[in-house]
């Protein structure tokens, strides 16, 4: 098949399942073309079967807001047109189900039709989607897509919840190719990170306030209160400097390691002893996926996808958002014993293999195949 994907670049969430998703279906023989305003982060490899188009949004003076909507709708058209794409599979709603939708409008009068498959990955439907500013547009274009895809059930629950959804949905859950977390190398850098007794805590995420950075901090100085321990935080957003000054206040600073961005996660995850995810909420937490499948128990918030992610006292423990008290006290445990935690490393690698790249992919193929069969009819 020849497969469209929009999708956000940067390193946000559903920029990696995106990317990824591209790239495995690529490796499935698909011809698979990524349009956006960006080379995705994680797509390393542009090759036969994987291409970038890059949309551009020239500058003019008169424009407050650059109508990047419509120059994403001109440039599915002229690619759908130049490389006979048969599928757009669209992640995050806004604003790419509504472009995609104008594309395929567009495309109907040169008697092209095209089927669009929207994936649901979280803010654009619980945070951003559901304001009344846009409100009608997500509704219209999830109505509109061909097919739509919600990364969790939860996620599924809050779309029929919050929209007048008329479409059906199907949980489509992220995945993770558990081969790129099992690390072998000979250069997991561990010594220039922490000493033989200390024990490295991890978070990583884009730093926004949904995040909850403060609680990822007040955790960390709970636990190296009573253990040894060293945190790696990974990632860029607003709440990256406050957090620095948290850390000042506490005298802990000698102890935190701010990253920045990283593209190799797989390599802090490799040392990494337990992963953090205190977030108020959480479509999925691919993040912690990604810990899990290194081996890295997980201690987050009971909030939206999370509990369908980490299971409770087997890869990690779950609390109530705001309880860092809770989340400190389970964190310990895990960390004090070593062969509790070499108990909860296993089951965090076991619980990752649930979400197997090769189960879920073959997932979207069957949708987009559904999506191709429907159009037949139409047409
Ligand atoms: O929250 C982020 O870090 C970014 C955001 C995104 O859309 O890029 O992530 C959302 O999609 C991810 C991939 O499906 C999910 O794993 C995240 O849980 C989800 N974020 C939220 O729901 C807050």
């Amino acid at each position: 098949m020849k497969i469209g994907i929009v999708c956000y670049p940067t390193f946000g969430g559903s920029g990696v399942v995106a990317t990824e998703l591209g790239l495995e279906l690529s490796k499935r023989g698909h011809e698979i073309h990524f349009i956006t305003y960006n080379q995705p982060v994680r797509l390393e490899l542009l090759g036969n079967n994987v291409h970038f188009h890059e949309v551009n949004v020239p500058e003019y003076p008169l424009f407050h807001y650059q109508p990047y909507e419509l120059a994403l709708s001109s440039k599915l058209v002229d690619m759908v047109k130049l490389h006979q794409i048969e599928v757009l599979h669209v992640h995050y709603a806004i604003p790419h189900a509504y472009a995609a939708y104008m594309a395929q409008k567009m495309l109907r009068e040169d008697d092209i039709y095209v089927p669009i498959v929207t994936t649901l990955h979280g803010t654009d439907i619980t945070l951003v989607g559901s304001h009344p500013f846009y409100k009608p547009a997500v509704t219209f274009s999830i109505n509109k897509s061909d097919a739509v895809t919600a990364v969790s059930q939860s996620l599924k629950d809050d779309t029929l919840r919050l929209f007048d959804i008329k479409n059906d949905i199907d949980v489509v859950t992220n995945f993770i190719d558990i081969n790129k977390f099992s690390h072998n190398f000979t250069d997991c850098q561990r010594v220039m990170m922490a000493n033989d007794n200390e024990k490295i805590i991890t978070h990583i995420s884009n730093m926004r306030e949904v995040k909850r950075i403060p609680d990822v901090i007040n955790i960390f100085n709970n636990i190296q209160k009573e253990i040894p321990a060293k945190l790696m935080m990974v990632g860029e957003g607003p709440e990256r400097e406050p957090a620095e000054r948290l850390c000042e206040r506490l005298g802990i600073s000698d102890k935190v390691v701010f990253f920045g961005n990283s593209n190799e996660i797989d390599r802090i995850l490799c040392f990494s002893d337990l992963f953090l995810l205190p977030s108020k909420t959480e479509s999925f937490g691919l993040s912690a996926l990604e810990a899990m499948a290194s081996g890295v128990p997980v201690i987050s918030s009971n909030t939206g996808g999370i509990p369908e992610v980490n299971k409770e006292g087997f890869s990690g423990y779950l609390s109530n958002v705001g309880d860092v008290d809770s989340m400190s006290k389970n964190a310990i445990k895990i960390l004090v014993d070593e062969t509790v935690l070499k108990q909860f490393k296993m089951n965090a690698k076991e619980q990752a293999k649930t979400f197997d790249i090769h189960q879920i992919v073959p997932q979207y193929e069957a949708i987009y195949q559904k999506t191709l069969n429907k159009c037949k009819i139409l047409n």
